[in-house]
């Protein structure tokens, strides 16, 4: 492929993956050798506090992504999160942008909790195209191109289409296994609204819980997109995050889409898209839920006589805020 290609083609596309796949390998086995030494070490630097983590390896890695895109691809723009940090701020354009976040779940991945992965997200024409997520300590890659579906490879084994199983109806949040949140922001109002929104996702209705939904599950796994990526796979039924950054998603939100997942931004997004007479596509990633901070992504749901699996997303998704608090992130 050429690099100074002014449009990116489905061709192009696929050539791009290649490329990215291998690159996340080589920074898999990185994170894998970093992961080793910061165990002995006690190497850990803080960003905007105690629990907003960074090593040397984010960084390294990082570096080393950086530079093999800009060898392969020189016009690409690039985001990324450490690069972001240290005050390197890319505006969103039309052109062909890397948005990467080098180790995504920097706790886990310094705790030695194996979810820790590369997150590497292309953006053309200001929407997410083409996604992979590789978490080396269990060996997943998962893999996404807009249009031509998306997969999970494990180990040496043939790529598996997303999700893995035929998807089941979702009759309500009651049903659902929904995977949450804490996030690094520690402060007062932000804590004690998303406690409240766990709260009523988790609690009984008929025993003193108000508006409870009782859940049968809440999980988190410490990675923006290995949520999204066990969603796509249909292993969770719904993610949900406010304070998360676009390369935490970039990635998730191709795959996800492409396995017949829904990406919804915030609460005031959705209820845009869904009131009378709108002719906003409440489905549809525009810049502003990709920068948005604020994501909810439901899995595959199959249409049924009663309702198309589209409309089960959005009731599933309307109801999910009106359960769950809006909250500004910091
Ligand atoms: C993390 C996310 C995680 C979220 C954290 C943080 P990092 O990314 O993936 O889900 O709760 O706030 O953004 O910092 O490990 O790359």
């Amino acid at each position: 492929m050429s690099a100074d290609l002014q449009t990116l083609k489905p061709v192009d596309l696929r050539s791009v993956l290649t490329f990215t796949v291998k690159l996340a390998r080589i920074a898999g086995t990185l994170i894998l050798e970093g992961s080793q030494a910061i165990q002995s070490t006690s190497d850990v630097n803080e960003k905007k506090n105690s629990v907003d983590l960074v090593t040397e390896y984010d960084v390294a890695v990082e570096e080393l992504v950086k530079s093999e895109i800009a060898k392969a691809y020189p016009s690409f723009k690039f985001i990324g999160e450490e690069s972001y940090s240290s005050g390197t701020r890319n505006e969103l354009t039309d052109d062909p942008t890397f948005c990467v976040d080098p180790i995504d779940g920097t706790t886990n991945f310094v705790h030695g909790f194996p979810f820790a992965c590369i997150s590497l997200g292309l953006i053309y024409q200001k929407r997410p195209v083409l996604g992979v997520i590789y978490n080396p300590f269990l060996d997943h890659l998962y893999t996404g191109i807009e249009g031509q579906g998306s997969f999970l490879t494990r180990g040496n084994n043939q790529p598996l289409k997303l999700p893995l199983t035929n998807p089941k109806p979702l009759p309500s949040l009651q049903k659902a296994l929904l995977a949450i949140e804490w996030g690094s922001d520690r402060g007062e109002k932000n804590l004690i609204s998303k406690s409240d929104s766990f709260l009523r996702l988790a609690g009984d209705p008929a025993d003193g819980i108000a508006g409870g939904r009782m859940a049968h599950s809440i999980r988190s796994l410490g990675s923006a997109a290995l949520n999204i990526s066990t969603v796509a796979q249909g292993g969770l039924d719904l993610y949900w995050e406010i304070g998360c950054w676009p390369w935490d998603v970039c990635a998730g939100i191709v795959i996800a889409q492409e396995a017949g997942g829904a990406v919804i931004g915030s609460h005031a997004a959705l209820a845009a898209a869904t009131s009378a007479g709108s002719s906003i596509d409440p489905f549809k990633v525009t810049p502003d839920v990709l920068t948005g901070r604020k994501y909810l992504i439901i899995r595959a749901i199959p249409d049924t006589p009663n309702e198309t699996g589209r409309e089960a997303q959005l009731r599933i998704a309307r109801d999910f805020y009106q359960t769950v608090e809006d909250v500004e992130p910091k």
